[in-house]
């Protein structure tokens, strides 16, 4: 007799048919009938991970790089705690990432039996919708909505699935699911009439893009184009609109470089496509400003503006670029580009002493990591100073992808983002920047990268200690304390658990080390011992904590002086 489909053979259908390629957690009581079933189904790859959090990471990762769901599972009590993090991680991320959370038998459902805990209590915060699977009955419209909740919400849902429910058999129902394109998102005609009287009243535009311009890069180009105007970007729009754009002038913020602060305080209009900056200190009040984002709740949440409107930013682009005048004058543009191109200079002082200067420079490390990686690599940074050197040296080109935990800014995010993505996409050349408190955090899962014989590419900044902290207790004039921690030689750990080890000590040898690492087959880790004294500002530093210290760097960066910054550091002065 042909066997019943249970419960969870149902959700296994449901997701694969939406997308789902793939499954990382680990499995156990409530979750073992679970995985029977996605054993049975076959077309989902179950990746067993040492911690159920770097599951998430990866997770959101392949899902944000993909933009396909992806599974994550963790069994009762301890295992789906173990989700949390990594799951506000995919909810700041916007990662449709769908969590299988084994529950309570639903015979002891509020009895406060063993591993019990309230699946609705514990993801309110993270999850934008948990079912919580208590009857059969509920199977395709509980599935259905976690799978389009998290597709077209963009985030985090979870399945609550006990496992006398999952194994039990599914009633008579159609299990598939549709899946459809992004539809087109653009403002009405009145709208774009406005947005395109405002442009031509401005003499001088500035655009600042983020993340919404994933797939707007030549209406964005093209607009800057017709308008003379600089583009600006925050980190997630860096990867969107750094390459192949002769209007791009670099970041703002305390990542931020080249001519974008000055350029958006200094014009008429500044057009904020597709970006929910943060770091609001950083965004100008003086010209006007309008706003076009997919999702009207971030209009006018960080900074005021005369014109929200909701929309994509390539169907809006290309809506409004017939309807504006091409502006004629250079002026605003060539000072941003000058600017951008000074800046560019001035940071390139690290990189031209590097290899002479001991201990090694990050930024000499990652500058020459930039070089040598392909024009199609995914980067991955670790919360610390690594972001810092992927937002300044690691150059965005069309096929390059660059990601970490950017808004929930967790630290031991990038070793299992990288691990999602060489899993997503084999053959891809993939390089995780991770610190070394954020390497050790999670390094369990560098046992999941062996055994999966993933490419993967880690490159641990061995700075023995929490730098970044150490930054932040600095500014705030607090003596750094708890920061500093002895690390073991990380290139005999990684050989111990099977990948390629490199250590380089010496600057002379980083050229070298690189090509190894980055040319040998398989996972492998460079262990590099950098200078823990490196310039690195913490990116939630504001004006006004900036301007309490006479002599701070984050003021005089704030303040575009950055040769000034290096000359008072007196760590750095030797690079000048
Ligand atoms: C899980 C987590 N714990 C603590 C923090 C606070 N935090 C931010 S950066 C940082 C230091 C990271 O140290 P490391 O990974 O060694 O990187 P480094 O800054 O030294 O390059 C800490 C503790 C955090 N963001 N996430
Ligand atoms: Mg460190």
């Amino acid at each position: 007799m042909a066997r019943r489909k249970t419960v969870a053979d149902a959700m296994w259908d449901m997701l694969a048919a939406a997308g789902v390629r793939r499954c990382y957690g680990i499995v156990g009581d409530a979750l073992n009938p679970v995985i029977d079933a996605l054993r049975r189904n076959g077309r989902v790859d179950f990746v067993h991970v040492r911690h159920e959090e770097a599951g998430v990471f990866a997770a959101v990762a392949e899902a944000c790089l993909t933009q396909s769901p992806v599974a994550v599972c963790g069994t009762a009590g301890p295992g789906v705690t173990h989700l949390i993090n990594g799951l506000i991680d995919a909810r700041k991320e916007g990662a449709p990432v769908i969590a299988i959370a084994g529950d309570t038998p639903t015979n002891k459902i509020d009895t406060g039996t063993l591993e019990e805990v309230d699946p609705h209590l514990l993801f309110q915060v993270p999850s934008l919708y948990t079912g919580r699977l208590v009857n059969p009955a509920q199977t395709r419209a509980v599935v259905q909505t976690a799978i389009r909740t998290a597709v077209s919400d963009g985030g985090p849902t979870v399945i609550a699935l006990p496992g006398d429910i999952a194994g039990s058999e599914a009633p008579d129902d159609r299990f598939e699911t549709v899946t459809h394109r992004p539809p087109v998102l653009r403002p009405s005609d009145p709208d774009l009439g406005a947005l395109a009287s405002m442009i031509d009243a401005a003499d001088t535009v500035t655009i600042f893009g983020g993340d919404g311009c994933r797939d707007a890069h030549d209406e964005v180009v093209a607009l800057a184009e017709k308008l003379s105007a600089p583009v600006g970007y925050s980190f997630r729009g860096k990867q969107w609109l750094e390459w192949g754009n002769p209007y791009a002038v670099g970041m703002i913020g305390l990542l931020g470089w080249g001519g974008a602060y000055k350029a958006m305080q200094e014009c008429d209009l500044c057009l904020l496509l597709g970006t929910d900056f943060p770091f609001t200190d950083f965004l100008p009040d003086k010209p006007k400003k309008v706003q076009v984002d997919r999702w009207a709740s971030h209009l006018g949440r960080r900074t005021h503006v005369d014109l929200g409107l909701v929309g994509h930013v390539a169907d809006t682009v290309a809506a409004v670029l017939p309807l504006v005048q091409r502006k004629t004058g250079n002026a605003h543009l060539d000072r941003a580009l000058k600017e951008t191109a000074e800046w560019r200079k001035l940071i390139g002082h690290y990189v031209e002493r590097g290899p002479e200067t001991k201990p090694i420079r990050p930024e000499y490390l990652v500058s020459v990591i930039n070089e040598v990686a392909g024009d199609d690599a995914a980067f991955f940074a670790d919360t610390g100073t690594a972001c810092i050197w992927m937002a300044r040296y690691i150059d965005a080109r069309k096929g390059r992808h660059l990601f970490g935990s950017l808004s929930w800014a967790s630290m031991a995010n990038s070793m299992p983002n990288a691990m999602g993505a060489a899993l997503a996409f084999p053959g891809r050349q993939v390089i995780a920047l991770c610190g070394d408190g954020g390497f050790t955090m999670l390094l369990g899962d560098l046992l999941t990268i062996v055994e999966r014989e993933l490419p993967a590419k880690l490159i641990v900044l061995n700075n023995g200690g929490l730098e970044f902290v150490n930054i932040e207790m600095e500014e705030a004039g607090i003596e750094p304390f708890g920061t500093k921690f002895r690390n073991p030689d990380f290139s005999k750990v990684a050989e111990a658990m099977g990948a390629t080890g490199v250590r380089v000590e010496d600057p002379a040898d980083v050229a070298e080390a690189v090509h190894h690492v980055l040319s040998c087959e398989g996972p492998a880790v460079l262990d590099a011992v950098v200078d823990p004294y490196a310039i690195s500002l913490p990116p939630h530093v504001t004006f006004g904590m900036a301007e309490g210290f006479a002599l701070s760097l984050a003021k005089q960066v704030l303040h575009g002086k950055l040769d000034d910054a290096l000359r008072t550091a007196t760590h750095n002065v030797r690079l000048l």
